[in-house]
């Protein structure tokens, strides 16, 4: 599970506070490792619609209820590290794989992880754990990412942003302009990435380099963007995210009905059901849901009997 010798100081715990994001240095056990690889090796596949077409693989859903994943959950010093860091109950919701191929992938450009906490409201805490399967240097081949500190920039009206759409798509479809996925594109993503934002936030980033064991966390506020896989050796890049909501967040319909719209409308499909599935009533409490029973326990991750020094 998580190395036995893992810790973060007051620092780390301040660190990640201020900026949202802090690199986890080798956290995860080699054998963990080994088993993210063997779930996304054989569950990640390419893109079959307009949604993730800057991966060469992309999946939702992947290890979501796999026996040693939902172990990490039940593993104390990775609950106690978690609510240290976050002063958050949290359950673990959903993992996803990402494969970038060298020279060619462009990944995810700036954005935050409207999708992937699209079942909250806005205001409920979300964090995800990205871990990168292979070495990542910064300085040499890149293919990780880059993330822009909170302080400097939060993403949290990117949450907003994205409501906006579907009534205002609708609208100007009804007055009889035609609309393609190229319009929903250029609308969703040109306020983080048109050419002169895009300088803007990449000057302002910071990019890691990451050891197999190593990951980083961040909360669903931060911005982010995939770094293109350059040229040397490793020919593609493969990261495993494991995603963590609040047990006390609860069901926005209004969102999860915001982003069915591009989907049913321009084969923009994360090729995920979660969000539809995971509760149904608006303001319902998620955790509470009738989806986790059975496994509700297991992706729990349990303040009470954490030990206290990590
Ligand atoms: O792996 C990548 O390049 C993108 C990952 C990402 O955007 C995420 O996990 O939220
Ligand atoms: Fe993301």
């Amino acid at each position: 599970m998580i190395k036995s010798d893992f810790s973060i100081s007051e620092e780390d715990v301040q660190n990640f506070r201020d900026h949202g994001f802090l690199k986890l240095k080798k956290i995860f056990s080699d054998e963990l490792v080994r088993h993210m690889k063997k779930l996304s090796t054989s569950e990640v596949t390419p893109p079959s619609d307009n949604y993730g077409l800057g991966f060469s693989k992309l999946k939702y859903d992947v290890g979501n209820d796999d026996p040693i994943i939902l172990d990490l959950m039940g593993d104390s010093m990775f609950s106690a590290i978690m609510a240290k860091l976050t002063e958050q109950q949290l359950f673990f919701t959903q993992g996803l794989g990402f494969e970038l191929e060298k020279n060619k992938s462009t990944g995810f450009p700036w954005h935050v992880g409207t999708q992937s906490f699209g079942f909250q409201r806005r205001h409920d805490a979300g964090y995800t754990i990205w871990t990168p399967l292979c070495d990542i240097v910064a300085e040499g081949q890149r293919g990780g990412m880059k993330y822009v500190s909170k302080q400097l920039l939060s993403g949290e009206f990117v949450y907003e942003h994205i409501n906006l759409l579907p009534g205002y798509m609708k609208s100007e479809a009804e007055s009889g302009r035609d609309l393609t996925y190229e319009d929903f594109s250029v609308l969703k993503n040109s306020l983080l990435n048109s050419p002169q934002m895009t300088s803007l936030l990449d000057h302002y980033a910071v990019e890691d380099s990451f050891e197999p064991g190593d990951a980083l966390i961040f909360d669903k506020y931060v911005l982010h963007r995939s770094v293109q896989l350059g040229e040397g050796p490793i020919s593609s890049r493969l990261a495993y995210a494991l995603r963590f909501s609040s047990i006390d967040a609860r069901y926005d319909k209004g969102r999860v009905e915001a982003l069915a719209y591009p989907r049913i409308a321009f084969n923009y499909d994360a090729g995920s059901e979660f969000n539809d599935k995971v509760a149904s009533q608006d303001g319902e409490q998620v955790y509470a849901s009738p989806y986790f029973d059975g496994t509700r326990e297991a992706r729990t991750l349990d303040v009470a009997d954490a030990p206290q020094n990590v």
